[in-house]
């Protein structure tokens, strides 16, 4: 506090952060972390910031979905002059709504969010609101994503839409923490996007309502219960639950490309394709040849063929009962009966009671019933295919002198 004035210092500079255990990425953030710090305020304070840009470039800030005076509202060459190399910038304004906001850089932008510039801003309401509950656990993160090859360090920044690295908080499953709550416990739960696509985040095991937006608090009359929620890009939706089911439920975005690492996919579809044979006259001329997807591409997250140096495992996390087979924009809510109020640690896994875990079934089955028309009903195909299609699926048997056997 400055003479009744909340004082903030970012400095924009190059930051290394590490978005999951064994992977770097060379990112632009602020104060030495990609997202840069929450700043929280309470509706009605008088805010100064101070923006001391070490980039090698021109920068700015934009106070994304703020009330403010337009010359702090931080369009570089719009609202005020970029922020140059070495210099400091100062912007004030009241924060004059509550709700969850983000700021990131209006000044070479695509350059600057792709390298990871961006961060949250809290306000939280003065008084008791109408629209705004009290919550047990309140939770916040961005959404962001990056094109970072494998082996190498730095996001590319051309990318438009083909990023292959989907983070919370420039985090990657399993680098995300878990939401470690208590039975019973009011949820809130801010996720802002600053990807350059859209994410419906999905919960399981409980229902959420969109409480609030960065446009600010929703109407009790405009919400509903929802599992999943589209969040677009530059949006931002505060969701809220009571988490009244123990256990460990997925939280995840429902693209499941986005819950994998340094994928591509420039890669044709070898399901139920037998390439035994030219696998074999492959792996005569290049012997670390490796037929991927045959059976799905389950045995990526068992793989053990070396990937280069830094590079993102692509489906991973090892659970009580196996590999999780997730990577990206994953996270799990625990939900225990005995987690402290304000204890945010990981209790660790579920231990689920007897009977209630899915069990293998070994003894006879009753016959499934068989749509036999295949879907003909209403446009019937003039030429029906007469000859029957077989499908081979075979396991990889386990070589003695092979490197990689878990393929
Ligand atoms: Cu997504």
């Amino acid at each position: 506090m400055n003479q009744g004035v909340k004082e903030f210092h970012l400095v924009a500079e190059p930051v290394v952060r590490e978005m999951a255990p064994g992977f770097k990425a060379h990112l632009w953030g602020y104060n030495g972390q990609s997202p840069g710090p929450t700043i929280e305020v309470v509706e009605g304070d008088r805010v100064r910031i101070f923006v001391t840009n070490k980039l090698p470039e021109h920068t700015s800030i934009h106070w994304h979905g703020q009330r403010l005076p337009c010359g702090m509202d931080g369009v570089g060459g719009l609202t005020q002059a970029a922020i140059q190399p070495g210099k400091t910038f100062v912007y004030e304004f009241m924060a004059r709504r509550p709700g969850t906001f983000m700021y990131h850089p209006h000044a070479d932008e695509m350059t600057q969010m792709a390298m990871g510039m961006m961060g949250m801003w809290v306000t939280h309401p003065k008084a008791r609101h109408t629209l705004i509950d009290e919550v047990d656990r309140d939770f916040c993160f961005l959404l962001n994503s990056y094109d970072i090859d494998p082996g190498s360090y730095t996001p590319k920044i051309m990318t438009m839409l083909d990023f292959n690295i989907w983070s919370w908080n420039s985090r990657v499953f399993p680098g995300i923490d878990s939401f470690n709550v208590r039975t019973h416990d009011k949820v809130r739960i801010r996720v802002g996007n600053l990807t350059m696509t859209n994410h419906p985040i999905h919960i399981h095991g409980h229902e959420f309502m969109v409480t609030g937006t960065d446009g600010g608090p929703t109407p009790g009359s405009a919400r509903w219960h929802e599992v999943t929620t589209d969040v677009a890009v530059g949006q931002m939706r505060q969701l809220e639950l009571v988490a009244d089911e123990e256990g460990d439920w997925a939280f995840h975005c429902h693209k499941s490309h986005h819950t994998m690492n340094a994928m591509g996919h420039n890669v044709p579809t070898l399901i139920g394709v037998d390439h035994r044979d030219v696998a074999k006259k492959i792996a005569k001329l290049i012997p670390d040849y490796m037929v991927m997807g045959e059976r799905g591409m389950a045995d990526m997250a068992e793989m053990e063929m070396p990937l280069p140096d830094n590079t993102a495992p692509m489906m991973t996390g090892q659970g009580p009962f196996g590999s999780l087979e997730m990577g990206g924009m994953f996270s799990v809510l625990k939900v225990r009966k005995d987690q402290k109020p304000g204890d945010y640690k990981d209790p660790g896994w579920f231990k689920h009671p007897q009977g209630t875990v899915a069990y293998e079934w070994t003894g006879t089955l009753a016959e499934p019933v068989r749509d036999p028309s295949a879907g003909a009903h209403t446009l019937p195909s003039r030429t029906v295919p007469d000859r029957t299609i077989e499908v081979q699926v075979r396991k990889p048997k386990p070589k003695a002198n092979s490197g990689h056997s878990g393929h």
